[in-house]
């Protein structure tokens, strides 16, 4: 008896990331000169320095996005934890963006794989964010209710989708003639809803933030960003610029240094209004315009060690008020992979300052300013105590899946002899 052929897990998730990306593209212009971009600056960069590869290669690169999402409950982010369970994506850290500096109503985590090799295949991730309802400084009883009661009676994916994807998970693969469908089903999941908006609601969760009603205001989820890696991120930033596309005026995360790039830097440009329809108290429709989706680009480098992660804590701080960003960094960092690895400051396979292990997660900072930088209103600024009790226990047991610490993974990669 012959077997129908298989698509195993990193397949579906490549297709999975590229259907996502095809269907962005068809409704964000901007993005597909983001991509056309990144891809000439991968190249041109890859031509010119030797090493370019030490943090992935060309084709893992240009391959790789990010996407992001928001739910509105632990019972929704469950149900995400599961359609992303068929393509390998497992949640890893815990982002609570309450504490940034300009902090916002949700919690957040990665779904992401976690393996070295199915990282190398194809390293899609989606950060994932979670409105905070049981945060009263954000949501009194009566409003929590109510944004409880219609999220609940919403669907974000179509059960039998679900019931798919935990099977196909469950089996690591999926019979190739399902695959098509099953992936489109997925990813039609993310696309922009053009179903009218109560615009009554919608304004009520608007004055409470904007995320709250980016998040609770419809009746669906949708990708908000797709974010290609570039090997660098300043020469992106200048020929998107030249092609006309204005991004915010900053470059999020450490600066440029000549030393090992650590982390992620990030970029974004802000998405044109796009149209939507609002239905009125009265019922009748009247055409509206909302910008919720953006474009972001970023440069990954090395992983940081806890003693790494302090450091450039520390470096951050001081470079709020400095004018010699790469003065301040030379003073927490050292300018080589060797002292970096003797220090313990980042992870290197073996210990060996030649094979850097990559950073896969996400910056709470960076996360809060791509939020912010796409908001059109303020969040209102969050007085009294918070014992909503929100932390990355309460978030795996509301949901019913583990949550990997990035952590433990580096450290255990780090022990992992280089290839
Ligand atoms: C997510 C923002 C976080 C990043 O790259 O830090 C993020 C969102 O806007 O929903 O994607
Ligand atoms: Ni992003």
């Amino acid at each position: 008896m012959s077997r129908a052929k298989r698509l195993v897990t990193w397949q579906l998730r490549e297709r999975f990331a590229a259907g996502l990306s095809a269907m962005y593209a068809g409704e964000v212009p901007a993005y597909g000169t983001l991509v056309e971009v990144s891809g000439q600056v991968n190249a041109d960069y890859a031509a010119r320095h030797p090493g370019a590869e030490r943090l992935g290669s060309l084709a893992r690169v240009t391959a790789e996005r990010h996407g992001a999402i928001r739910v509105g409950s632990p019972a929704e982010l469950a149900a995400v934890a599961d359609l992303f369970s068929a393509f390998g994506m497992v949640p890893v850290g815990y982002y609570d963006l309450r504490s940034a500096r300009s902090p916002i109503p949700v919690v957040s985590t990665a779904f992401r794989p976690i393996d070295a090799n199915e990282l190398a295949r194809n390293p899609f991730r989606v950060f994932t964010s979670m409105l905070a309802t049981r945060d009263r400084r954000y949501f009194d009883p009566d409003l929590r209710t109510r944004v409880e009661t219609f999220i609940a009676r919403r669907e974000l994916f179509d059960p039998a989708l679900l019931d798919r994807a935990r099977f196909i998970a469950a089996e690591g693969a999926c019979d190739a003639e399902e695959a098509d469908a099953f992936v489109a089903a997925a990813v039609g999941a993310f696309a922009l809803s053009r179903e009218p908006i109560n615009k009554s609601w919608y304004d009520e969760l608007s004055r409470v933030s904007a995320v709250a009603a980016d998040i609770a205001g419809v009746c669906s989820t949708h990708i908000n960003h797709l974010t290609p890696r570039v090997l660098d991120i300043d020469e992106l930033y200048q020929r998107m610029t030249k092609r006309g596309i204005t991004m915010i005026d900053t470059i999020q995360g450490p600066p440029r240094t000549d030393g090992p790039a650590v982390l992620l830097r990030q970029t974004s440009f802000r998405a044109l209004a796009e149209p939507c329809l609002f239905r009125g108290r009265d019922g009748t429709v009247n055409s509206g315009s909302l910008r919720v989706r953006f474009g972001e680009v970023e440069a990954r480098g090395v992983a940081l060690t806890p003693r790494g992660r302090e450091r450039y804590d520390a470096a951050m701080a001081r470079l709020v008020a400095e004018d010699d960003p790469a003065r301040v960094w030379g003073e927490h960092f050292p300018a080589t992979d060797a002292e970096m690895a003797a220090q313990r400051l980042a992870y290197y396979r073996g210990g060996d300052p030649a094979a850097p292990i990559v950073y896969e997660d996400f910056l709470p900072a960076s996360a809060a300013g791509i939020f912010r930088s796409n908001l059109d209103r303020d969040t209102r600024a969050a007085g009294g105590i918070d014992d909503s009790g929100y932390d990355a226990g309460w978030l795996a047991g509301t949901i019913g899946h583990h949550i990997h610490d990035p952590y433990a993974l580096y450290e255990a990669l780090s022990q992992e002899a280089p290839k």
